[in-house]
């Protein structure tokens, strides 16, 4: 009987602000997916929703500090664009955002008054976007009259978890690029660095979807349980598969069919980015499924080729998407694998192991042709035959040669 009263109240909750059930039951997949959980579970993830976000309309509300470093503020932007009629805006309302630079109304003495009495009250969650910068004793970035990696501590020391909201947050993002002169770095390494042991959520991109952080969020507040999480503590089932794995420009992928100029008639047939730089095979996210601004596009069905903002190893500043992946829009001159690069003629086969290059022989849509080992490929691919200086592969000067002739 309760949960019939507390469904009834949501849904006129949900009926107020324009959200369908279908649609709230769509962000319910979501978070079952994001917590790792079956889709057998949605409707117990809709009923912990429910439940969540009637007490936190009687007063329960979970704290969030959201603080920001060194940043373009695009993470809380990207945040900002959740408005109603959305489902997330309703989940959203289940936690008490005390503490956010850009989107409170305070600011100065009150606002930092308003964090150290939430730290003092504990149970909370950080939320923290941007890179602390290290550099020259931590006075590259003060906030508050402070250096902004001692806020950072004396916040996420006392938090139940952090999220570290952004590739900024994650390694350092662009800032970590050489020569990094202000030391950037991320929130994981920073607190091991400092002995500190905390549960921390890694979600990359540069900005996230904020789809994310309402999936990380319910999971932590309402389900109680840490998402699971990769070997680089981000939520394994937004990212651990790559973009090019859903892509929905795959088939075109495997037709060896690609744009190679902008405002070509192949952009116009919507054909693989990968010759004009799609980062898409290395990057791993899900972008392509979740999509931004409620749903409606994403960078590459948008024409633009994947910039791999996603990638970003927590404990290695200087391996941050900005230095791994431009210049943008050219082809890679080498694939990563498991933190390998790898270029397709410079590869010791035997070494690297056959699915490796199968991968790469895969990943440069080579058509059988000559004899790669066990994988039977083309010598050169025709285009970079006719166009050695576009060339999506990288040759020897004399299997050119021998191409040409
Ligand atoms: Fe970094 Fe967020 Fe990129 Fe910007 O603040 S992840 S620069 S979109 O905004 O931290
Ligand atoms: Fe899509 Fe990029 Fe892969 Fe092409 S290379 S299929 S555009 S992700």
């Amino acid at each position: 009987m309760e949960n019939e009263a507390t469904a009834a109240k949501f849904q006129s909750m949900l009926d107020a602000r324009g959200v369908s059930r279908r649609s709230f039951m769509k962000l319910c997949g979501t978070i079952a997916a994001a917590a790792g959980l079956s889709q057998l579970t949605v409707a117990q993830v809709a009923q912990a929703v429910e439940q969540s976000v009637i007490g936190a309309q009687e007063g329960n509300l979970y704290p969030v500090i959201w603080m920001e470093g060194a940043s373009c503020t695009g993470c809380t932007e990207a945040f900002a664009q959740i408005d109603d009629p959305d489902p997330a805006t309703v989940v959203l309302e289940m936690i008490s955002l005390n503490y956010c630079e850009t989107l409170s109304a305070a600011a100065g003495y009150s606002m930092e008054e308003a964090r150290k009495q939430t730290i003092a009250a504990g149970n909370y969650i950080l939320v923290y976007e941007g890179a602390l910068l290290k550099g020259w004793d931590g006075q590259a970035l003060r906030i508050a009259g402070e250096p902004g990696i001692d806020s950072f501590l004396e916040t996420a020391e006392n938090a139940n978890a952090v999220v570290a909201m952004g590739s900024c947050a994650v390694n350092g993002g662009w800032m970590g690029a050489e020569p990094n002169s202000s030391n950037a770095v991320g929130c994981q390494k920073y607190l091991e660095e400092m002995g500190i042991s905390k549960p921390v959520i890694n979600i990359p991109g540069c900005p996230p979807n904020p789809e994310w952080l309402v999936a990380v969020l319910v999971d932590v507040v309402m389900m109680k349980v840490l998402p699971e999480l990769n070997d680089q503590n981000k939520p394994a089932v937004i990212f651990n598969e790559t973009i090019h794995d859903n892509c929905e420009r795959r088939g075109h992928f495997e037709n060896g069919e690609f744009v190679y100029q902008f405002g070509s008639e192949e952009e116009a047939k919507n054909y693989c980015l990968y010759a004009v730089g799609c980062r898409g095979p290395q990057t791993r996210a899900n972008c392509g499924i979740v999509r931004y601004n409620h749903r409606r596009s994403w960078c590459v069905e948008s024409g633009a080729p994947c910039i791999g903002c996603c990638e970003a190893n927590p404990a290695d500043p200087g391996d941050n998407w900005v230095e791994v992946n431009t210049p943008f829009f050219v082809r890679h001159r080498d694939l990563r694998i498991g933190g390998i690069p790898l270029q397709p003629t410079t590869i010791g086969w035997a070494a690297i192991g056959v699915v490796a290059a199968a991968v790469v022989v895969h990943a440069f849509g080579m058509k059988a042709k000559g004899r790669f080992g066990f994988v039977a490929t083309e010598d050169v691919r025709e285009w970079d035959a006719k166009h050695p200086e576009q060339a999506v592969g990288v040759y020897d000067e004399s299997v050119l040669k021998k191409a040409g002739e």
